[in-house]
């Protein structure tokens, strides 16, 4: 019988080694990869991101769990189905044109692949054009954007104005996200919602898939 809950709390420790035991234990056992990320990683990660947000823990400790859950996903990644990762959706990242802040935004992808989300990251200083060219070819089910300062939020409208433009709009669920931005800003911009930090993301991203 698998470890389902040692492999959450080994998560929750960032345990990496009792995660690599269990995780390989399971697997000798017969349990398919897939049943561990969801019962096992997966579950930690959600025990993790609730505690961050009562602030029973902090970032850092949130940081080396899901440094612990990557752990495991690189032994089970390839043992899933057609070596691809079943993923509670596919989130696409970038910071906005005229901004490189991205310490935030690394942080998002994190912890947005620690809570199970596939995240395509298109990095810093990313115009209008890549994020509706992406967007098409990738069928994000979500578009998180990063902004920083005060000058480069406002490009988050010219964002979404061109999705809309583009006929895909309706087809993502896009979020906000950086220090200045907040959930009246979302809604100027014509955006899905803002989120406030990291675990905010997340919670806002299930929402989205229909997870909350
Ligand atoms: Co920078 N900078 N900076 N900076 N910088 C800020 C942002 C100021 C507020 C500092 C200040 O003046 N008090 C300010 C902006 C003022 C304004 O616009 N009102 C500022 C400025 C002015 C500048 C320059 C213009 C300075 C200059 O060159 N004259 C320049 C801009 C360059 C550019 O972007 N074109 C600049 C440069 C830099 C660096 C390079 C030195 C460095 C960035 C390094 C990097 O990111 N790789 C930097 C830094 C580090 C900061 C501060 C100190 C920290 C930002 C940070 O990383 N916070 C910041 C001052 C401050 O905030 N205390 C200062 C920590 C992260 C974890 O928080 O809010 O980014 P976060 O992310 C959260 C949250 O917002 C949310 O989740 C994250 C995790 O919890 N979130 C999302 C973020 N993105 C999301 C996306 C989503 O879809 C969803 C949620």
């Amino acid at each position: 019988m698998a470890d389902f809950e040692g492999i959450g709390k080994a998560v929750l420790d960032a345990d990496e080694n009792k995660v690599v035991e269990l995780v390989e234990q399971a697997l000798k056992e017969g349990v398919p990869a897939n049943q561990i990320v969801s019962g096992g990683l997966v579950k930690g990660m959600d025990v993790v991101g609730g505690l961050f947000k009562r602030d029973e823990l902090f970032l850092p400790e949130v940081l080396i769990s899901v440094k612990a859950m990557k752990r495991g996903m690189a032994i089970l990644e390839p043992l899933l189905a057609g070596g691809k990762r079943e993923t509670l959706g596919l989130v696409m990242l970038g910071t906005v044109k005229g901004d490189i802040h991205d310490i935030g935004k690394n942080l998002v992808k994190a912890i947005m692949e620690g809570a199970g989300f596939e995240v395509v990251d298109l990095g810093i200083d990313i115009g209008v054009e890549t994020f509706v060219q992406k967007a098409t070819e990738l069928k994000p089910q979500i578009v998180g954007m990063s902004a920083l300062l005060t000058t480069t939020m406002a490009y988050m409208k010219v964002i979404i104005d061109a999705l809309q433009e583009a006929g895909i709009r309706d087809q993502v669920k896009i979020m906000v996200g950086g220090a200045p931005v907040t959930g009246a800003f979302a809604a100027d911009v014509g955006a899905d919602g803002a989120a406030l930090d990291a675990i905010a993301a997340v919670e806002l991203a299930r929402d989205f898939v229909g997870l909350s």
